[in-house]
C-alpha cells in the first residue's frame, strides 16, 4: 500500500508540469474525427411493408409468410417481424391510412424545395434509411432537405393533408431506431438548416437552427470563450435539433444539467404546418404552461424542431482529468460520493467502465492503451473544470491521494497534457464504436439507483453464462448505466434470456428503461415498464392533439397499438 501511495504521488507530482492547459479546454480536444464512424459490423434489419424484419446482415432469415398489402408500396416479401431490441417481437403493421408517395407529391416538393433538395438517389437514400448501428432499416423513397422553417411548414402541411407519414432526421446517430423510417415514411432532414442566428456574450445564450452539428457549435463558441452545456461521443455528426429531440444527456450532465434546464426556447413545426414560436431566451418565464418541454425528448413524434435557444457556459481556464482504477463497484460508489462532496463545485464529469469494456476497446480500437499499469475490475474518469488553476489541480490531487489512502483507488493517473487527456477520453467514448466492431450488440440504457447499477450487470452475466459478453459502463455520476451485451450474432435464445428480464429488473428497482437514448422503435412497446398507464394515456392524447393523423414518426415512442386503426 505504502509503495502504491508513493508511486501515485510520483505520478501526481510529474503531472504538475503539464496539468495546466491554459485556455485550451480538454473537452474540446477530445477525439472528434470519426467519433461517429459507420462500422460495417452490426446488424441490418430489413423491414418489409409490414415493418417486419426479414433479413439480417449475417444471412439469417426469419420468415416464411408471403403477403401483400393493398395499400402502400409492395416492398418485398412479408416475413416474421423480429426486433432485436424487443422480445415482444412486435408485429408492426404499416398504417393503411397512410398514403403512398406518388409522382405528384414529388413534383410538389420539387416546386417548394428545388430539385436538388428532393433526394431520390438510391445511394443517399440507402444511407438515410439505415441507422448508425445498421440495425434498423426503412425503405423510404424520398428524403427532403428544407432550408428554412417556412419550407418545413409547407412540407408538413402538405404531408398532413395527403396523410403521408414522415420521419424527422438529424445526424442519424440515434441508438434506438428512431431516426430512420420503419416503412416508406418520407425522411425530412434539417441538416441544411445549420446557421448560428445569435449569440449574446452577456447571458451566454446561443440561438441557432436545428441542423447545426454539435461540434460546430462547440467550435463556434470556443472562439467566443464559451462551451456547450452538453458533449457526447457523436458530437461530430449529431445535430442540436436531434439532441433536443432525444433530450441527450452525455458527459457533462452532472455539471450543467439536462436539456430541460439549458434549453431556454425552441421553435417547432407541428404536423399541420403550424409554426410554434417558443424561442425565448429568458432564464425565467412563468407565463402558463411551458410547452417547449413537450418537444424536448419527444423524438420527433410531436413536431419538427427548427430552432433552438440554449444557455451556454463560460469556458474556464483549468480542466483536469484523472483516470483511476478500482477493485470493486462499492469503491466506485464511495468515490462518487466523496467526489461530489470534495470536488462538488469543479466536478464536470464522472464516468465509469468495467474491465470487459476496457478489454473490448483495447481489442477493437487502434492505438488505445490502458493508462494505468494494472488491470482492474473498474475504471473511472473524473474531470474537473474550474477557474483557479493551482487550487483546482491541488484539489484533485489531494482527493485522489485521500482515495488511495482509504483503499478506494488502486492506481491512477492525471492527464499530463492535452493528448493524454484525449487518449483517456478515447477509451470511454470509443466503447460504442468498439461494440459495433465486435459483432452483434444488444443495447440497454438504464437509469437506476447508483447502488443497484452493477447488480444487474452481474445478474445478467450469471444468466447468460458464456453465451455473450456483458459490459457495464456509463455516466455513473448521473445514475445512468449503459448495459451492453455483445455476442457473435443475434439469436432468439439470447434475446429470450435478456428480455423482458432487463426491463422487469429495471422496473422492479424503479429505474427507467431509457435514461438518455429515448424509446424510438426499439422500446415503444416497453414504455409501461417505466410509465403508468394513466401517464401513457395522457401522452397519447397530447400526440393526438398535435398530430391527429399520426403522420409524425409513426411506430415510435408510444405503443403503436394505441393508435391502431
Ligand atoms: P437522430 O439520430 O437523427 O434522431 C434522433 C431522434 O430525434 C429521432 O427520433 C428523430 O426523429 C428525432 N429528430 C432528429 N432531429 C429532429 C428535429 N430537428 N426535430 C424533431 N425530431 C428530430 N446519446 C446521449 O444521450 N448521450 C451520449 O453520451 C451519447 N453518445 C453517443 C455516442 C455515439 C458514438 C453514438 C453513435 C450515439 C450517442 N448517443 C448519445 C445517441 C445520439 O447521439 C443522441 O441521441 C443524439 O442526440 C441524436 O442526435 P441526431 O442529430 O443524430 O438525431
Ligand atoms: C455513451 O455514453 C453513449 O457512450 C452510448 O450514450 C452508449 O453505446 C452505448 O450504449
Ligand atoms: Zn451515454
Amino acid at each position: 500500500m505504502m509503495m502504491m501511495m508513493m508511486m501515485m504521488m510520483q505520478r501526481l507530482r510529474r503531472s504538475e508540469e503539464f496539468i495546466r492547459f491554459g485556455c485550451k479546454s480538454l473537452i474540446n480536444l477530445r477525439p472528434n474525427k470519426n467519433s461517429v464512424s459507420r462500422s460495417v459490423s452490426g446488424f441490418v434489419n430489413h423491414y418489409d411493408t409490414k415493418g417486419r424484419l426479414f433479413e439480417s446482415k449475417n444471412g439469417n432469415h426469419y420468415n416464411t409468410e408471403l403477403h401483400h398489402r393493398c395499400l402502400g408500396r409492395n416492398l418485398g416479401m412479408l416475413q416474421q417481424y423480429k426486433c432485436f431490441g424487443s422480445s415482444s417481437a412486435s408485429q408492426i403493421e404499416r398504417n393503411p391510412l397512410f398514403s403512398s408517395l406518388d409522382s405528384k407529391d414529388v413534383s410538389y416538393f420539387k416546386e417548394i424545395l428545388g430539385d436538388k433538395n428532393v433526394v431520390e438517389d438510391e445511394e443517399r437514400l440507402e444511407t438515410a434509411n439505415t441507422d448508425w448501428m445498421k440495425k434498423y432499416k426503412g425503405s423510404s423513397k424520398l428524403m427532403l432537405l428544407p432550408k428554412n422553417t417556412e419550407e418545413v411548414s409547407q412540407i408538413l402541411k402538405y404531408c398532413d393533408s395527403r396523410c403521408l407519414a414522415v420521419v424527422p432526421q438529424g445526424g442519424n446517430t440515434g441508438l434506438v431506431g428512431g431516426s430512420v423510417p420503419v416503412f416508406d415514411e418520407v425522411i425530412i432532414n434539417v441538416g441544411l438548416m445549420n446557421k448560428v442566428l445569435a449569440f449574446d456574450e452577456v447571458s451566454g445564450v446561443l440561438v441557432c437552427e436545428a441542423g447545426c452539428i454539435l461540434e460546430n457549435l462547440a467550435t463556434f463558441l470556443d472562439t467566443k470563450g464559451f462551451i456547450m452545456p452538453l458533449d457526447l461521443g457523436a458530437k461530430g455528426s449529431c445535430h442540436i435539433g436531434g439532441n433536443v429531440s432525444t433530450n441527450a444527456g452525455g458527459l457533462r450532465l452532472i455539471r450543467y444539467g439536462s436539456l430541460h434546464g439549458t434549453v431556454l426556447g425552441l421553435e417547432a413545426v407541428t404536423a399541420n404546418g403550424n409554426v410554434l414560436d417558443m424561442l425565448g431566451t429568458l432564464r425565467k418565464d412563468n407565463t402558463g404552461y411551458d410547452l417547449k418541454h413537450l418537444f424536448i425528448g419527444s423524438e420527433g413524434s410531436l413536431g419538427i424542431v427548427t430552432k433552438v435557444s440554449i444557455l451556454t457556459q463560460p469556458k474556464l481556464s483549468s480542466v483536469n482529468l484523472a483516470f483511476i482504477a478500482c477493485k470493486d463497484y462499492l469503491s466506485c460508489q464511495k468515490i462518487l460520493v466523496e467526489a461530489k462532496r470534495n470536488l462538488g463545485e469543479i466536478l464536470s464529469a464522472f464516468e465509469f467502465l468495467d474491465n470487459n469494456s476496457m478489454d473490448l476497446v483495447l481489442n477493437h480500437l487502434d492505438g488505445v492503451r490502458n493508462p494505468v499499469s494494472s488491470t482492474e475490475n473498474f475504471y473511472i474518469l473524473i474531470e474537473t473544470t474550474g477557474s483557479d488553476e493551482t487550487n483546482d489541480r491541488e484539489k484533485l490531487e489531494a482527493f485522489l491521494l485521500k482515495s488511495l489512502e482509504k483503499g478506494l483507488v488502486s492506481d491512477g493517473v492525471i492527464a499530463q497534457d492535452i493528448n493524454q487527456a484525449s487518449s483517456f477520453w478515447r477509451i470511454r467514448e470509443g466503447i460504442t464504436e468498439a461494440l459495433q466492431k465486435a459483432g452483434a450488440v444488444y443495447k440497454y440504457d438504464l437509469s437506476l439507483p447508483v447502488e443497484e447499477i452493477y447488480n444487474i450487470v452481474n445478474d445478467l452475466r450469471g444468466r447468460l453464462g458464456d453465451l455473450a459478453n456483458v459490459m457495464g459502463y456509463g455516466h455513473l455520476g448521473d445514475g445512468n448505466l449503459h448495459l451492453n451485451i455483445s455476442a457473435a450474432d443475434y439469436n432468439d435464445k439470447l434475446i429470450g434470456l435478456i428480455e423482458p428480464y432487463v426491463y422487469e429488473w429495471t422496473s422492479k428497482h424503479r429505474g427507467s428503461i431509457s435514461a438518455e437514448h429515448g424509446l424510438g422503435v426499439m422500446k415503444a412497446n416497453e414504455i409501461f415498464y417505466s410509465k403508468s398507464p394513466e401517464t401513457v394515456a395522457i401522452m397519447a392524447s397530447i400526440k393526438k392533439l398535435l398530430d391527429p393523423k399520426g403522420i409524425l414518426n409513426p411506430y415510435k415512442v408510444l405503443p403503436h397499438t394505441l393508435f391502431s386503426h
